[in-house]
C-alpha cells in the first residue's frame, strides 16, 4: 500500500521547520490562554469517515472522465481509503453504500482488518436501478405502489441487517423521491407513505443504532420533493422516535441558508443526527468541503463545539463529495484535514469572551471574537499532530512520491472505473 519509509522519509524533510512552527503558535495561544497541546490532542483524536463512492471519479449528468486506477470494487475503494488515513490519520472509517459496496460481510470485515478502518453509517439506495424488480423510477418509500414501498422498506432492512455484521450502528436514508410537475402528486398523501414505510424501516432498527434521514431541497425531483428540508426531516425525526435523528449535508441547502443555524436548532431539540461535509457553490456541487466558504465550515463547528458534552450529543462526521478534476484521494486527503482545521478553529474560540460580548450586545467584538479564532493558522497544530501518529506530515506530497496511484493503475484496468457519486 503505502510504504511507511516513504512517509519517514517525507515527514523527515518537513520536521525541523514544523517543530519550529509549532513552538511559535505554541507560545502566540499561550498568550491567549490557550494549551496548544491540549488542541492537537482534540484534534488527533478527531476522525471523519470517508464515503466509499468518494473514492471514484463521481461525473456530471453530462459526462464521467475516470482518472487512472479507478477502484474496481468496494475491495479496492476500502485499500484507497486506507491510504487517506494511512496518510492523514484522520479517517477512520468508511461509510458503504449499498448495493453499489454489497460483498459479504466477513470478507468486508477482513479487508477492514487489513486496512486498519471501521464501518460508519451505512446507506441505503432507492434512488436508481439496480436489477431490483420493481422500477424506482416514480419513487421508492413514498412510492403509490404498496408493493414498491415494501421492496424499498426491505431494501433498507438489509442494509441494517448487511451493517450488523460489520459493526455499522447507523443507517443514512436519502431518497429521490418527489415529483416534477405541479399536481404530479399529492403531497400530503405523499409524504404520509413516505413516513409509514419510514416507520416499517424504524421498527426495523436495532437498539444500538439510530436513522439518520437526509434531506435535500431538489433533485432529482425538480418540483417538489418528499423531504425538501430540515423542517420537513425534524418532522420526521420526530415522528419516528428518539432513535431517528437529521443528517446535514452542506450542499443541500437553498442558496445563502444560514446552515449553522440549522445546526443550533437541531442540537436545541436533540435531533442532529450527523453531517455529509462537502463545500457547494450553485446547489448540491458535491465540491471538496472548504473549497468554496471555508468561514461557513468554521461556523458550523463553532456550533458544534459550543454543544460539546451535552448529554447525547454525538453527530456523525462524514464527507460527501464527488470528483471531477481532482485524484479523488488527494480531495479527500485534503477535505478531511479541512474539517479537522475548521474544528481546531472552533476549540480557539474565547467563549466566554463571546459570551460576555453577546450580553452586553457588543456586535462589533463579538464578531471579532470569531474571526480571530478563525484567522488563526492552524495548521501547525495538524501537522503535528500526523507527525506523532506517524502519518504524512504532508499528505498529498507523500501520496504523490508514493506512486500509489501509478501502482494500482496497473491492476486496475481503465475502463472498468466507476466509484457510484453520481448525485
Ligand atoms: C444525495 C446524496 C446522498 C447520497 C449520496 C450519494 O445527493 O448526498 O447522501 O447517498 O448523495
Ligand atoms: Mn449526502
Ligand atoms: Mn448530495
Amino acid at each position: 500500500m503505502i510504504d511507511q519509509d516513504v512517509i519517514d522519509r517525507s515527514n523527515a524533510v518537513a520536521e525541523a521547520a514544523l517543530r519550529a512552527d509549532y513552538a511559535a503558535l505554541g507560545e502566540h495561544l499561550d498568550r491567549r490562554g490557550i494549551d496548544i497541546d491540549a488542541i492537537k490532542d482534540k484534534v488527533a483524536a478527531y476522525g471523519v469517515a470517508i464515503p466509499s463512492w468518494g473514492v471514484g471519479t463521481g461525473g456530471t449528468r453530462f459526462a464521467r472522465f475516470p482518472g487512472n486506477g479507478e477502484p474496481r470494487h468496494v475491495f479496492d475503494k476500502l485499500d484507497d481509503c486506507g491510504v487517506i488515513h494511512r496518510l492523514t490519520g484522520a479517517t477512520p472509517s468508511v461509510s458503504l453504500h449499498i448495493p453499489w459496496d454489497d460483498a459479504a460481510p466477513a470478507e468486508l470485515n477482513a479487508k477492514a482488518e487489513e486496512t486498519g478502518l471501521r464501518f460508519d453509517a451505512m446507506n441505503s439506495n432507492t434512488f436508481q436501478d439496480s436489477g431490483q424488480p420493481l422500477s424506482y423510477k416514480y419513487g421508492s418509500l413514498s412510492h403509490t405502489d404498496p408493493a414498491v414501498r415494501q421492496q424499498a422498506v426491505e431494501h433498507n432492512l438489509y442494509c441494517i441487517e448487511l451493517g450488523r455484521k460489520i459493526g455499522s450502528k447507523a443507517l443514512t436514508v436519502w431518497v429521490g423521491d418527489g415529483s416534477n410537475f405541479p399536481g404530479q402528486t399529492n403531497m400530503t398523501r405523499q409524504f404520509d407513505r413516505y413516513l409509514g414505510a419510514a416507520q416499517d424501516i424504524y421498527a426495523g432498527l436495532p437498539e444500538d443504532w439510530r436513522l439518520f434521514t437526509e434531506h435535500k431541497m431538489f433533485e432529482p425531483a425538480f418540483y417538489s420533493t418528499v423531504v425538501q428540508d430540515w423542517g420537513t426531516n425534524y418532522l420526521i425525526a420526530k415522528e419516528l422516535g428518539a432513535r431517528a435523528f437529521c443528517l446535514v449535508d452542506l450542499g443541500h441547502h437553498a442558496p445563502n441558508v444560514n446552515i449553522e443555524m440549522i445546526v443550533a436548532r437541531l442540537i436545541r431539540f436533540g435531533k442532529l443526527g450527523g453531517f455529509h461535509f462537502n463545500d457547494s457553490k450553485y446547489g448540491d456541487d458535491d465540491l471538496d468541503t472548504g473549497s468554496i466558504d471555508p468561514y461557513r465550515l468554521f461556523l458550523v463547528f463553532n456550533e458544534l463545539v459550543q454543544a460539546e458534552g451535552a448529554p447525547d450529543f454525538d453527530p456523525a462526521h462524514m464527507l460527501d463529495q464527488s470528483h471531477n478534476v481532482t485524484d479523488p484521494i488527494e480531495s479527500l486527503m485534503s477535505s478531511a484535514m479541512e474539517v479537522q482545521r475548521a474544528y481546531a478553529q472552533a476549540l480557539l474560540v474565547d467563549r466566554a469572551a463571546l459570551e460576555g460580548f453577546q450580553k452586553e450586545n457588543d456586535a462589533l467584538m463579538a464578531t471579532t471574537t470569531l474571526k480571530r479564532a478563525f484567522r488563526t493558522d492552524v495548521e501547525p497544530i495538524l501537522a503535528m499532530a500526523r507527525l506523532e501518529k506517524r502519518a504524512a506530515v504532508d499528505p498529498v506530497g507523500a501520496f504523490r512520491a508514493s506512486g500509489y496511484r501509478a501502482r494500482v493503475s496497473e491492476e486496475r484496468p481503465a475502463a472498468a472505473g466507476g466509484g457510484g457519486g453520481i448525485v
